[in-house]
């Protein structure tokens, strides 16, 4: 890790990169040939950082470094530049637990916020396949992997008290990060702020309702002390499908940013949303009524597996690999205990998949009504039809989080999801 003075720090374009590149031997080797041949092309699409793919005769790599502000809206907006220091950190930390499911790290240097990483090529950003409709047969594999892993191993279950505190603190400083999620996911939504947008005039009465519904209001404020106060796991903070790259045999985490010690549910929620949002969003790219009738099955399909493989993963390293003071075992000798335990351990599987439907809820909200929309809705064209996609989502992100209850399984989400589907807003039938 490269390290120079503090105040050190300048935003590299292309010809400075190319300067910056050739001075690190081992990666000029593996771009091979002269430096001058390179091809350097700024490629971010993110709300937040520059990401350059730089390309020699031999090889390429991507290269990511930090604005001091928010990319998507301008220097009036300043953010740190350590959290280019903590997602390197959480980067290291996935690639040990999850070997093969987050892209390698070749160099990073702490002062310029700058990280280079193996150039993932041909995979693309799976909300994009998504939005074309494209299966991804490994999906529910690699990110069930990914996620009990990840989670588990950072937990409580696993880990030494100190070890466990230790951790918490290293990422402690990531809160500017938290904040950004704080605000835009469980609080503007649902009050008058500058940067919230949603599709007019069709979600107009949506959007107020959000402002005005007490039940909501509770419901989004318990997430968001969820939130904050729960130091279970080192999870991603960010893991929607623009933070996945996929091909059809690959998954790749990117972006973990967002990392802290956080509710394991958020990241769950987190998919589970995502997935939702591109069934919904699904009927806005139709080019004939049920030309993505498969892609959808399957969709709903993925939902139900990614919990129900992440809940069987993540029982089983329980069951096998509890090293954690949490749950010791001499307080559960004997076969009563063991039977004691089991019972805990889903009846533990059954909060988190309650915080995971919550939190699914409030990541849906905040992709129509916030600041940060997605292409899953933004490239219908037709804002009608963006719209009565959007709205079925909030129908469901609704009930998710205020009735969480009311969804004792995944097959419950996904049920209420296809009931959906074909619900017309008053809107679009008037
Ligand atoms: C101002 S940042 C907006 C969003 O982009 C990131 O991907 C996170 O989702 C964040 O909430
Ligand atoms: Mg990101």
């Amino acid at each position: 890790m490269a390290q120079g003075k503090a105040g050190d720090y300048r935003i590299l374009h292309e010809a400075a990169l190319r300067d910056y590149l050739a001075g690190l031997p081992d990666i000029a080797a593996l771009l091979g040939a002269e430096p001058v041949s390179w091809s350097i092309t700024e490629v971010g699409d993110g709300n937040l950082n520059l990401v350059f793919i730089v390309k020699g005769d031999r090889g390429g790599i991507a290269v990511k470094q930090a604005l001091p502000y928010v990319r998507l809206v301008g220097e009036s907006w300043p953010l740190p530049l350590s959290r280019a220091h903590y997602e390197y950190l959480a980067l290291s930390r996935q690639a040990q637990l999850a070997p093969g499911l987050v892209p390698t790290l070749l160099h990073h240097n702490e002062t310029l916020a700058l990280t280079v990483m193996e150039l993932l090529e041909p995979h693309i950003i799976m909300r994009k396949g998504l939005v074309a409709g494209t299966q991804y047969p490994r999906f529910v594999d690699d990110i069930t992997t990914f996620m009990a892993r990840t989670l588990f191993f950072t937990s409580d279950l696993a880990l030494s008290a100190a070890e466990k505190k230790e951790a918490i603190a290293a990422f402690a400083g990531n809160h500017a990060l938290c904040k950004i999620t704080e605000d835009l996911i469980f609080t503007d939504p649902y009050r008058i702020a500058v940067q919230n947008r949603w599709t007019v005039p069709y979600l107009n009465q949506f959007a107020a309702s959000l402002r005005g519904d007490m039940n909501l209001h509770v419901a989004v404020s318990r997430l968001k002390l969820k939130f904050m106060a729960s130091p279970e796991a080192l999870i991603h903070g960010d893991l929607h499908t623009g933070s996945i790259m996929v091909t059809d045999d690959q998954t790749r985490v990117i972006d973990p940013e967002f990392a802290f010690y956080g509710p394991m549910g958020f990241d769950v929620g987190a998919v589970i949303a995502n997935l939702l949002m591109a069934y919904f969003a699904s009927a806005g790219h139709e080019r004939s009524p049920d030309e993505r009738r498969a892609f959808e099955a399957w969709v709903l399909g993925t939902v139900e597996q990614v919990w129900n493989e992440f809940a069987r993963k993540f029982l089983d390293l329980w069951r096998a690999d509890a090293r954690g003071d949490a749950y010791p075992a001499t307080l559960f000798a004997g076969e009563t205990g063991s039977a004691r335990l089991e019972a805990e351990r889903k009846a533990y599987m059954q909060r988190l998949f309650g915080d995971a439907v919550g939190f699914a809820g409030a990541k849906i909200n905040r992709r129509i009504f916030g600041l940060a929309h997605n292409i899953d809705f933004e490239l219908v064209e037709d804002p009608r039809k963006r719209a009565v996609s959007e709205a079925r989502s909030v129908g469901l992100a609704r009930a998710l989080m205020v009735d969480t209850a009311e969804f004792p399984d995944i097959a419950s989400v996904t049920t209420a999801a296809r009931e959906l589907r074909t619900w017309m807003p008053e809107f679009a039938t008037g």
